[in-house]
């Protein structure tokens, strides 16, 4: 019998369709690598060098409003134009481009500089989660926007360029990799099965338990059983919601309550601000339905077994397979004993 604590095996993602390394017995592994430095500067309230505190100045020419809740702008340095052209180019079938157009923003999370997810009040992170909704729902009408990918790089380690509260929406007018993979997965589990992947994998994770973070009324954190980042964590609602804007009241308050719990296990749990990308995966705008699509956020942090020893995706995993040595039932452990407060 196989057994998942002790021996080596590789564990299938149905979402992706792809298989991560799991060697548990490796955990005891010496590090004489790389140590992060990790900031534990008190952050202000209000730093006049901020391109996103109120009133400061950003790139180019303009001027935040003096802004007291969330303040949403276009991005200056936007990697997506709403303005390109079409057109495409094709060689032999082997060259192939298109052209792509699309709409970047930036969310400030709250005006003071030195808050986070973590530390915010729960009513603060509803109305973040109304923000993300609306901007959804706008980017959503639009002909050629068929897809929003809402998401946060907390920390430097992961290139947030600066402590204060936000993230950023990029909006395309194609499905980006990661959610076309989820899609394409989804519609074969579908097909065979009748039901919503996401439905059932949470169903079974419940009744295991093993793998549960935390949960409330409406939303269940879970380290995923194919996990890759050792401390990765998926989170979703516990009935069927295809995006974000069609989450009724309740539901909202019920994120943010698990947002803010999720985000205050991960700073306790090496005592540090915990770095990460998260984001959430929703469904694709473009007019297709997709209505067995299951709303979700996927967070990604980098740390391995402190706040100075970071994970790398090198070597085999960038030519093989990633792989963990950490099981997700042992990082799923420590994340719900750490507790919240
Ligand atoms: P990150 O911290 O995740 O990099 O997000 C910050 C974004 O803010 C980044 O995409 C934008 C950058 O282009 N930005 C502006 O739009 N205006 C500025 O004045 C500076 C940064
Ligand atoms: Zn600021």
């Amino acid at each position: 019998m196989l057994d998942l604590s002790k021996d080596v095996h590789r564990r299938f993602n149905p979402l992706t369709g792809e298989w991560v390394l799991v060697s548990p017995h490796r955990t005891e592994r010496p590090w004489q690598g790389q140590i992060e430095k990790i900031s534990q500067e008190t952050v202000p309230d209000y730093d006049p060098d901020c391109y996103l505190c109120p009133g400061n100045a950003r790139a180019g020419s303009e001027r935040n409003p003096d802004y007291a809740e969330t303040f949403v702008f276009d991005n200056d340095y936007p990697a997506l134009l709403s303005t390109n052209v079409p057109g495409c180019v094709e060689k032999g079938g082997l060259l192939t481009a298109s052209a792509e157009r699309g709409i970047c923003r930036v969310v400030c999370f709250s005006p003071r500089h030195g808050e986070t997810l973590s530390k915010m009040s729960t009513n603060d992170i509803r109305r973040v989660i109304d923000v993300w909704a609306q901007q959804y729902g706008e980017l959503a009408e639009l002909p050629f926007i068929n897809s929003v990918q809402i998401f946060e790089n907390r920390g430097a380690m992961m290139g947030a360029s600066n402590p204060h509260p936000h993230c950023q929406i990029w909006a395309n007018s194609t499905v980006p990799n990661e959610l076309r993979k989820e899609l394409s997965h989804s519609a074969d589990h579908l097909d065979r099965t009748g039901g919503c992947l996401l439905c059932s994998y949470l169903e079974i994770e419940e009744q295991e338990g093993e793998r549960v973070v935390c949960q409330n009324g409406h939303f269940s954190a879970v380290v995923p059983f194919w996990a890759v980042w050792p401390f990765e964590i998926l989170l979703l609602p516990r009935h069927h919601v295809t995006d974000l804007n069609a989450l009724k009241s309740e539901w909202r308050n019920a994120l943010a309550e698990i947002l803010r719990e999720v985000a205050r296990r991960y700073d306790r749990l090496f005592d540090a601000p915990f770095p990460y990308t998260m984001g959430f995966h929703q469904r694709p705008t473009d007019g297709g339905g997709h209505d067995s699509f299951h709303l979700h956020a996927h967070f990604y942090p980098p740390l391995l077994r402190s706040a100075t020893v970071r994970k790398f995706m090198v070597g085999f995993e960038m030519l093989a397979m990633p792989q963990r040595d950490i099981t997700p039932e042992t990082a799923a452990a420590r994340l719900r004993e750490i507790g919240e407060e």
